[in-house]
């Protein structure tokens, strides 16, 4: 039997499906070939990776991907504890597929036809075979109702795939490049296919709100479907409609890492190694980027060119340092790019260069991570010059790295990142001339101005990282997916398992999993058929019943009118009450003067801003914002959470639906459930739960527990019902086969 926070394995005991499973082209992870020709694995880091690596870890994630090298096949395995599912891909589908359909017709096409699109007809059929590889391998790999989240252009069929296989499935996909307005589009022979693809999607994410548009207004225009917003209402098989969310979601950096990367001494002393190198001059300027037309290279060199020849710089002052990191090497555009780029390299040092001076000082190899932060810390301007970029990365990286808030971005409104980072040089990068004033205004600019800008896109940058895009982007998706109502047959059979144990434990969360969510938090009551399911688990033996919530205990007393022999623990664990007549909990001096701090903080949030309050819980606050409009409670969740980060640093913070935590004492569900395991002395334990603070009590499940995930949402529960009105039946379900279980031994005694 499986646990709910293990990997579900088939009656054979070898193919094993996870409840949330990554899909990409390549990967997160390549091979390493050892001198001796031995070969291992290594995590290629990405900020994908690092965002994911949590839910991933959590073993009930896996990753389908090609891994790297052409005409191997390698089975499923494990690495760095992430499950990776590998894809073969030959030597002819790198051409056709990825070189081919994805690199030479859809990518151009995408980037505003920079370079012209090949279109092939060898090409498309190559696509939808590997696209199809990819659902397979996919579909396989994904448990009963799982949420399925398929990466980029090269796989834009696999949604639509996935879900004629699969219709239990909850299917993502988002873009990491722009989608192109319909002028352009509408170029492409497959535009219709294309688009079926992605809306087998329940979601489809962008980067710009601009190419969620266009994406919208290219569905319109080939389907007539009709639009409203960010909906899509799209006809399905069985006569319904399905909604389809389209929306953008700006991808992010581990913005933290950055820094923390930037303040190791060692990198820093390699950042002064660097500017010495350079022969010490005044302004270091800096581009990064993968050797791509898409990049604006070419432009940036005739800038700095001209800015040369014109005398308005000197090679004395100002250096340009460009890391052109190769990129797709054998596709023909990329081939002649490089040939461009580098003879316009060669003619600007034959120009200018000195003995002493490089003008441009040209790297055509990728680097470590600690020597492109080096080389971001080094660096006076940063120059991102995109034509056309979904977003663009380094100039987030850029700007995380610049803990000393110094350093200019110059940054071109083609690129994705420009929404965001308005406080950088926004150019065109057509515009030759514009762009040399840019840089001759960067380099001018005073240090209160370069502080003050710097100031701001920090706090872009790390207010919306990695790990915040990646849990909007699974909460829309999985709020927007339906759970059906019903037990799962699986899910009985689950029941059968657990139910089998010496000692049982039955864990319940209260509010969302007995009773449904209302308004007023006293209001909430269990539904009808909670109470008599929970007495007959009560009057059996071997089994005990516990209420695990988040509420102080009074309240979840108050309102779930327990059973005398019912186990209790309130405020995530905080609070006690085993088979006790009174509650238990102790706080020292320190944490009820913290408790004080935070009270006055909170009311003085609370007070100016209409439709918030506060819950007072015995080792902390709530600060409700349900009922405020949704900009002003943000912001005052926001505001709560600034000060009080400030004023008792460490405190534990928990957002839920709503509503923000404070804690002056750290302690989880899980916590609670760990207690109540030891208390019991249970060696089997089923958890029902709703929401994320759910999730530390499920991550807390060992092999053979059950943990049911009451409602949508992603969860590392096994299982899933669709609310509370379904739960009396799962109690009743293991009480029967108990009972069952004891006649049968009492008539074997006879
Ligand atoms: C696509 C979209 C979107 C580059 N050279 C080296 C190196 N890099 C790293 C950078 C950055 C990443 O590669 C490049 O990301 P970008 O976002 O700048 O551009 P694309 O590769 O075109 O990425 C883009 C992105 O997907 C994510 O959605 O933003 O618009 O085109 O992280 O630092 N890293 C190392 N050595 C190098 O030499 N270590």
């Amino acid at each position: 039997m499986s646990s709910s926070a293990e990997p579900t394995a088939s009656a054979d005991g070898h193919d094993v499906t996870y409840s949330l499973v990554v899909v990409s082209n390549r990967l997160p992870v390549e091979i390493d070939v050892a001198d001796d020709g031995t070969e291992s694995w290594r995590t290629s880091p990405g900020g994908l990776v690092t965002a994911l690596e949590p839910l991933m870890r959590s073993s009930d994630g896996a990753w389908v991907g090609w891994p790297g090298v052409a005409d191997r096949t390698f089975e499923p395995f494990e690495n760095d504890g992430i499950s990776i599912v590998p894809v073969r891909l030959s030597e002819a589908d790198l051409e056709d597929y990825y070189e081919g359909f994805s690199n030479d017709t859809i990518w151009p096409l995408y980037h505003d036809v920079i370079a012209p699109p090949s279109f092939h007809r060898e090409w498309w059929d190559a696509y939808v075979r590997v696209n199809r590889r990819f659902a397979e391998a996919a579909a396989a790999a994904a448990s009963t109702g799982a949420t399925v989240w398929v990466h980029d252009y090269q796989l834009q069929l696999v949604p639509r795939m996935l879900r004629e296989a699969r219709p239990d499935l909850v299917i993502g996909f988002f873009n990491h490049i722009p989608f192109p307005p319909y002028g352009i589009y509408a170029q492409l022979p497959w535009r219709k296919q294309i688009l079926d693809g992605l809306l087998g999607a329940d979601l489809v994410g962008f980067q710009r709100l601009a190419d969620a548009g266009n994406f919208s207004r290219a569905v319109r225009r080939l389907y007539g479907y009709p639009t409203r917003g960010v909906a899509i209402d799209v006809p399905a098989p069985d006569g319904q409609t399905r909604r389809v969310i389209a929306k953008h979601f700006p991808i992010s950096i581990d913005a933290a890492s950055y820094e923390e990367l930037a303040r190791d001494p060692e990198v820093q002393a390699r950042a002064r190694q660097i500017r010495e190198d350079l022969g010490n001059p005044k302004t270091i300027m800096l581009g990064v980027d993968r050797l791509d037309y898409t990049k604006g290279i070419a432009h940036r060199i005739k800038a700095f060119g001209e800015l040369l020849a014109d005398g308005s710089l000197s090679v004395e002052d100002v250096t340009l340092v460009q890391v052109a990191s190769p990129s797709r090497e054998r596709v023909g555009p990329y081939i002649a790019l490089r040939d461009e780029i580098e003879l316009a390299v060669g003619r600007l040092n034959g120009d200018f260069s000195t003995i002493s001076h490089t003008a441009i000082s040209y790297h055509h190899h990728g680097y470590p991570r600690e020597e492109m932060v080096a080389l971001y810390l080094a660096a006076d301007v940063m120059l991102v010059t995109a034509l056309r970029d979904g977003m663009n990365l380094v100039a987030k990286e850029y700007v995380a790295v610049r803990f000393d808030r110094d350093g200019v971005l110059v940054l071109s409104e083609f690129a994705g990142a420009a929404d965001e980072l308005k406080q950088a040089v926004l150019i065109n990068p057509h515009d030759i001339d514009g762009v040399k004033a840019a840089i001759l205004r960067a380099i001018a600019m005073p240090r209160p101005e370069r502080q003050r800008r710097m100031r701001a896109l920090r706090r872009k940058v790390f207010d919306n990282d990695v790990a915040a895009w990646s849990s909007s982007f699974l909460r829309t998706l999985t709020e927007g997916a339906a759970v059906r109502p019903g037990i799962p047959d699986a899910l009985v059979g689950a029941l059968r398992e657990v139910s089998g144990a010496d000692k049982l434990l039955v864990a319940l969360d209260f509010d969302g999993t007995l009773a449904p969510h209302v308004d007023r938090p006293e209001d909430a009551r269990a539904v009808d058929g909670t109470r008599g399911a929970v007495q007959r688990l009560l009057d059996l033996d071997g089994v005990r019943v516990a209420f695990v919530s988040g509420r102080a205990l009074v309240s979840l007393r108050y309102v779930s009118d327990p059973q005398d022999d019912v186990l209790l623990t309130g405020s995530h664990g905080i609070e006690v009450q085993l088979d006790t007549a009174d509650i238990q909990l102790d706080l020292v001096a320190a944490e009820l003067e913290q408790l004080e701090t935070l009270n006055r903080v909170l009311e003085g949030i609370s007070a100016s801003v209409e439709g918030t309050w506060i819950e007072r819980k015995p080792a902390g606050r709530a600060l409700h914002t349900r009922l405020a409009t949704p900009q002003a409670g943000q912001a005052a969740q926001k505001e709560a959470r600034d000060q009080l980060s400030v004023l008792i640093p460490g405190m534990t913070v928990r957002a839920g639906k709503d509503v923000l935590e404070f804690a002056v004492r750290g302690s989880t569900k899980g916590d609670a459930l760990e207690r109540l395991r030891e208390y019991t002395g249970a060696d089997r334990v089923f958890y029902a739960g709703d929401d994320l603070t759910d999730e530390d009590a499920f991550a807390v499940l060992h092999e053979g527990d059950l943990g049911l995930k009451i409602g949508a949402g992603p969860s590392l529960a096994g299982y899933r019902v669709r609310g509370p009105e379904e739960v009396p039946r799962v109690l009743g379900i293991i009480a029967d086969i108990r009972e069952a279980a004891a006649t049968a031994a009492e008539a074997r005694a006879n």
